[in-house]
């Protein structure tokens, strides 16, 4: 107990009794502006804003149109101030200190006791510096530690805008704050995008520490209590590789299911005693598995050069059968298993143990040709695959895409994030991609699930170790999106040490699906091939076929890279050559692909849904609910469609430039408008809240619908020629409170489509699929699973009364991913019930089937017209409660179309069908056939924790006319 004792006489805080390991964040800080005119209390982790806020300076940034009026902020700048002399006084002479950042947002100088540490410039490094000498001899009387901010759009300008800056094509896209966001390695969207705010915000927004390292022998140290550490070094890095022997990750060859796994470990070591023959130990006392100790590389003593680490590594080899597979949640059992690690260094140190959760799988992206064995088989188009294999097996994502949860980081929670991931589980989803223009997803929040050492935490919230838990997939980006980024040697070095920390980060996360190069970019510079002798084309493969590309596969084994998120795929995967637009022939297929299509009389037109390997984003946006919009907007004429705050929150189109309001708002609300007057009854009652709810619920009904129509013909596509594997939404979640393409909304309140994904995403569907113009009707069922199902199906039509006009029961075989047509016909004399016009009625579908031994089941609504035309009826909709939170809803009129409970504001939750368990919200209710839901309410994200069964309410679209 020698270290610590050593600090307990000498403690007066207790935070300095904490041996080694300081946390920034229990430092008084202050923050200041460049005059001086405003000094407030700071924080760390936090942003200027934040602490603004919580001085009373500003108001929350996201209410009303703070975005614009806040933007002064951004035009400053800021200074972190905090008083270390206490500290200094308390730190032995003997010891070493260092500062740890991981995560600082973005240009910032930092100086200790008046000596220059270090500027930098990159949101995505963790940074180290050995800060002994000005922590020991401060300069004057000076005994801070500050961090000064420059704002990054005045930055950005000067650098964008030097002699030597490259100038780059412009191809239509700038948001708030145009022409420099591609100069800074920053949160992309925190210069404005077509779903959020503009607020670059900047701040310290992870955690930090003052780590002190003594060659003291550290005794009796216990792992669990980092107070009870004295530690010679810092463990800045922790990379964990799992893969088959044999296998080399850039091939993307098969590799061999039965090899044994390598588990590779690489330990980022900054340390002031040397080592000559260390060593480490792998075991998993779940398995009883132990190594031996395995001989790495000799430790120096780093006294002079503590900044940079030096790198031990060791493999360490487990049979294919010793351990379980890791799958997608729908697949199996997401399996993860605790790996302890113990370095010995030797002599009279310690042996340091430490851990991570792992998993082991083998993950995939097949995008070579399909063998013309298997298109004449399969009648499979021609062309390449694009499709992800895990554990060997092609399977079929069911996804959405994921943005930044919050315009700032620090301040989103591990409540907040699981929220979204369960529900992303609980709507059947096994796929997400982390969208290229945001952040790098952190890992944990746990220090004991974080493998460095000593123990401490290393960001703000969870994403990976949840993916994984959850068995969902996490397609990674690095952060480069629909823009030209600038190849100066400054540029280069700072994305090297940016690439090479996170993807040794996140390795060890078995959820890991793989790493893309950015967002949309590959398209872009294709538009541009012919400007400047394909200039930009070629700073494009040098920075995405190469430079990440390389970086990539020299950090990781385990996990596929192509250079973008939509893609027309590769004439070769190694070497990596990009196919651009090298076609082999016309008709084949290559890539994956997207889909935006604001017409809305194309919503159901399957003619203009692309016929594509896999779908990596598609989406329509609705507006967020009335609940949210009472969030946010300040007085009541806001309450409507076309408010000007309303609008302005409504960034699609992007504006271009800082005008205000976006001039292109309306363009956004009249593409939802539209397209709610085509397919649904246009919101107009006495009530001006009552229309602003209707019309902001029904953007949202229309949405899913549309997206119901696009995920049924994806998935359909497993079975055809396309051979569709991948279906991703555009987009799962919210930034803030404005229109957006989210199915979740910001306070984490679940819009229609949510429940929608929850129903198109299980396992085996039933579907209609009309094609008005020829009068065609097909009912399909569809299965994603890796057995054939049987099960059977029924389908009835009804009119708008609520009778059943007649009922077809079919049963159904349905081979591994692929599709059983049920019925098929052409004209409505083929399929309506004799003399009934198509827009009177409408078809209730579902099926039960047995898959691996449990009953599921499948529902589906559908009319052949637009119910913007439906002759519908007052559904007089009781909704009665049991004095819980179970409700029944009974028609006691006619059919309600959309039937729609909404829960009380200050809750969040989901509805789940009481019978089957699934998410339900959203449906047909028809007379005589009442359905109970029960809403599960999540405590930690609700204000009101014990809502009346009373404050619910429910709509449907009859209430679009009608109080
Ligand atoms: C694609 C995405 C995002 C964008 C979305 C909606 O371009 O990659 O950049 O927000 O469409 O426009």
């Amino acid at each position: 107990m020698m270290g610590l004792g050593r600090f307990l006489s000498l403690a007066l805080l207790p935070a300095v009794a904490r041996a080694g390991v300081f946390s920034l964040s229990e430092l008084q800080w202050s923050l200041t502006n460049q005059n001086r005119s405003i000094e407030v209390p700071g924080a760390v982790p936090s942003h200027v804003h934040l602490d603004l806020r919580r001085a009373g300076v500003i108001t929350e940034p996201l209410l009303g149109i703070n975005d614009f009026t806040q933007r002064w902020i951004i035009d400053d700048n800021w200074t972190y101030t905090a008083d270390l002399s206490s500290l200094m006084k308390r730190i032995p002479r003997t010891d070493k200190a260092l500062l740890v950042f991981y995560g600082i947002d973005t240009i910032a100088n930092i100086t200790l006791g008046g000596r220059p540490i270090a500027w930098v410039n990159n949101q995505f490094q963790q940074y180290v510096f050995d800060v002994s000498h000005a922590l020991q001899s401060p300069l004057r009387w000076d005994k801070n530690l500050t961090i000064t901010f420059q704002s990054a759009w005045h930055y950005g300008l000067n650098v964008s805008t030097r002699p030597d800056a490259e100038s780059f094509p412009s191809y239509g896209v700038d948001f708030e704050y145009p022409g420099v966001r591609n100069w800074i390695r920053k949160v992309q969207s925190d210069f404005g995008w077509d779903w959020g705010p503009a607020f670059i915000p900047s701040g310290v927004h992870k955690p930090a520490y003052l780590i002190t390292l003594s060659n003291a022998p550290s005794l009796g140290a216990n792992v669990a209590d980092p107070t009870t550490i004295n530690s010679p070094l810092l463990i800045s890095e922790t990379s964990i590789d799992i893969f088959k022997e044999g296998y080399i990750a850039a091939t993307q060859a098969q590799p061999d299911q039965a090899a044994p796994w390598v588990v590779n470990v690489s330990l980022a070591v900054h340390s002031v005693v040397g080592s000559v023959r260390p060593t480490l130990t792998f075991a998993i006392p779940e398995l009883k598995l132990t190594s031996s100790p395995i001989a790495v590389q000799s430790i120096p003593s780093q006294n002079a050069s503590l900044s940079s680490p030096v790198w031990v590594t060791a493999d360490w080899t487990v049979n294919d059968n010793a351990v379980e597979r890791w799958f997608p949640h729908n697949l199996g059992t997401p399996k993860l298993y605790n790996l302890t690690l113990t370095l010995a260094l030797g002599g009279a140190q310690s042996p340091i143990t430490f851990q991570a959760q792992v998993g082991f799988r083998t993950i995939q992206l097949i995008q070579t040709r399909y063998p013309d064995e298997e298109v004449a088989a399969r009648n499979i188009t021609p062309g390449d695959q694009w499709h992800f294999e895990v554990n060997g097996k092609a399977f079929y994502a069911l996804g959405t895409n994921i943005i930044p949860f919050d315009p700032f980081y620090p301040r989103i929670s591990d409540d907040q994030v699981r929220w979204v991931l369960e529900s992303a589980k609980a709507s059947g989803q096994n796929m997400l991609r982390i969208w290229g223009g945001g952040v790098y997803q952190p890992s944990t929040t746990s220090a004991a699930l974080t493998p460095n050492y000593p123990p401490h935490a290393t960001d703000v919230y969870s994403f990976y170790t949840i993916c994984d838990e959850l068995g969902i997939l996490a397609w990674s980006e690095f952060i480069f999106s629909d823009d030209f980024y600038p190849l100066n040697d400054w540029f280069v070095d700072s994305i090297d040490t940016e690439v090479r920390q996170n993807v040794r980060r996140i390795n060890r996360h078995a959820s890991v699906a793989q790493w893309a190069g950015g967002n949309e970019i590959e398209g872009i510079v294709q538009q541009t091939n012919s400007s400047n002798n394909g200039h930009y084309t070629d700073e494009f493969v040098t920075l995405f076929q190469e430079i990440l590309h390389d970086l990539t596969y020299e950090e990781t084994n385990s996990v596929p890279y192509t250079d973008c998120s939509t893609t027309h795929g590769v004439l070769s995967v190694d070497p990596l050559i990009i196919r651009f637009g090298n076609v082999s022939a016309y008709g084949e297929i290559y890539g994956n692909g997207e889909r935006y299509d604001y017409s809305p009389g194309d919503a159901f037109q399957y003619y203009t849904f692309p016929k594509s390997r896999f779908m990596n984003e598609f989406g329509f946006h609705s507006m967020p609910s009335f609940y949210s919009w009472e969030e946010c907007l300040e007085s009541p004429e806001d309450f409507a469609f076309d408010s000007t705050v309303v609008a302005s929150r409504d960034h699609h189109p992007p504006a271009g430039s800082l005008a205000f309001p976006n001039p292109n708002g309306m363009v956004g609300q009249r593409q939802m408008s539209s397209a709610v007057e085509m397919w649904l009854p246009t919101p107009g009652t006495s009530d001006s809240n009552q229309t602003f709810a209707q019309w902001s619920w029904s953007t949202q009904v229309f949405q899913a619908m549309a997206m119901y129509s696009q995920l049924a013909f994806y998935r359909r596509g497993a079975g055809l020629p396309e051979n569709n594997l991948g279906a991703l939404v555009w987009q799962l979640n919210d930034i803030w409170q404005g229109a957006s393409w989210s199915s979740i909304e910001y306070s984490g309140r679940w819009k229609v489509l949510q429940y929608t994904l929850a129903s198109i995403f299980q396992p085996v569907v039933i579907n209609p699929f009309w094609v008005a113009g020829s009068q065609d009707l097909e009912i399909t069922v569809t299965s994603d699973r890796w057995e054939s199902v049987s099960g059977v199906a029924q389908w009835t039509w009804y009119d708008w009364t609520g009778k059943a006009l007649n009922t077809t029961k079919e049963e159904f075989t349905v081979p591994t991913l692929n599709n059983s047509v049920l019925f098929h016909a052409t004209g409505y004399e083929g399929f309506l019930p004799t003399g009934v016009n198509s827009s009177h009625v409408w078809l209730h579908l579902n099926l039960t089937a047995q898959v691996e031994g449990k009953a599921v089941t499948n529902e589906q609504f559908f009319a052949p017209q637009s119910l913007a035309t439906a002759p519908l009826m007052d559904p007089l909709i009781q909704l009665t409660h049991q004095g819980d939170l179970t409700f029944t809803l009974s028609a006691k009129g006619g059919v309600a179309p959309w039937t729609w409970i909404d829960h009380p504001g200050g809750t969040i939750g989901l509805f789940v069908d009481n019978v089957s368990g699934l998410p339900l919200n959203g449906f047909y209710l028809v007379p005589g056939a009442d359905r109970t839901v029960v809403f599960k309410l999540n405590a930690a994200l609700s204000s009101n924790k014990t809502p009346a069964p009373t404050d619910f309410v429910v709509r449907s679209l009859w209430n679009n006319t009608h109080i």
